[in-house]
C-alpha cells in the first residue's frame, strides 16, 4: 500500500466513523425533556393560544360594530328622509304608521348611503327592514337574519349579533326592556323591506334563541 493509498484508507474510515456518529441517538435526545422545558414548551402554547382567541374576539368585535353602524344609518336615514319629506320612508299615507313600501321610498330619495339589505357580515347575513305597529301606533328599525324574519333558528353567534345591537343601544342586554327588544314574530317582507306587524316580548331577560328578530323603537319609547 503506497503512502497515498493509506492515508485515503485513513480518511474513509474517519467519513465512516463520522456517519455513523451523526446517526447515534444523542445523550440529549436520550435524556428526555426537563420539568422546566415543559413548563417553558406550556408557557409558549398557552400564549399562542391567547393570542389566537383574542384575534377572534376582535375580529368578532368588528363585525359586531359593523352591524350596529348599519342600524344606526338606517335611523339616520329614516330621520333624514322625514326632514325632507315629512313622513317617513313606507309612510305614504302619513299617517305616522310605516306600513308601505319602504325600499322604493328610499331608492327614490337616493341618497349616498343606501343600505344594503340583505348585509353580509362573515358567514352572516342580516336583513334590516322598516315596520310600524298600528295597535301601538309606533315604528320601529327590524333586525333579522332571514328575509322572512321567521328563522328556524337563530345561531349562538347570531344571537351575540343582536345582543350587541341591543346593549349598544339601551347600555344593557336585556330582551324585554329599553327601546331594542325581542320580536318573537313578524310579518315581513323583503321585496319591500317593509314590515307591517309583530310580536315583541316584553318580558324582561337575557335573549334567547327563541327570538326570530330585533325591534329597535327609534321613534316613540314603549
Ligand atoms: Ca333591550
Amino acid at each position: 500500500m503506497t503512502e497515498h493509498q493509506s492515508s485515503k484508507a485513513a480518511g474513509t474510515s474517519k467519513i465512516r466513523e463520522l456517519f455513523a456518529m451523526s446517526y447515534q441517538p444523542s445523550a440529549m435526545s436520550q435524556r428526555g425533556f426537563t420539568l422546566i422545558e415543559l413548563a417553558i414548551v406550556l408557557v409558549i402554547i398557552g400564549i399562542i393560544i391567547g393570542a389566537v382567541l383574542k384575534g377572534q374576539d376582535l375580529i368578532d368585535n368588528a363585525r359586531h360594530k359593523k352591524l350596529i353602524a348599519e342600524t344606526k344609518q338606517w335611523e339616520t336615514l329614516t330621520w333624514a328622509y322625514y326632514d325632507r319629506k315629512g313622513r317617513f320612508p313606507g309612510d305614504s299615507d302619513k299617517n305616522g304608521i310605516i306600513d308601505a313600501n319602504v325600499k322604493a321610498d328610499i331608492q327614490n330619495a337616493k341618497f349616498v348611503n343606501e343600505p344594503t339589505v340583505p348585509l353580509t357580515i362573515g358567514s352572516y347575513s342580516f336583513y334590516i327592514f322598516l315596520g310600524g305597529n298600528a295597535t301601538d301606533k309606533r315604528n320601529a328599525i327590524v333586525v333579522c337574519t332571514t328575509g322572512d324574519c321567521n328563522p328556524t333558528s337563530v345561531s349562538d353567534e347570531e344571537l351575540n349579533y343582536l345582543i350587541s345591537i341591543d346593549s349598544s343601544i339601551d347600555g344593557v342586554e336585556n330582551k324585554g326592556t329599553g327601546i331594542v327588544r325581542s320580536g318573537t314574530g313578524f310579518t315581513a317582507n323583503s321585496a319591500t323591506w317593509t314590515v307591517t306587524g309583530w310580536t315583541v316580548d316584553n318580558s324582561s331577560g337575557d335573549w334567547t334563541s327563541a327570538t326570530k328578530g330585533l325591534l329597535y323603537y327609534f321613534d316613540k319609547k314603549p
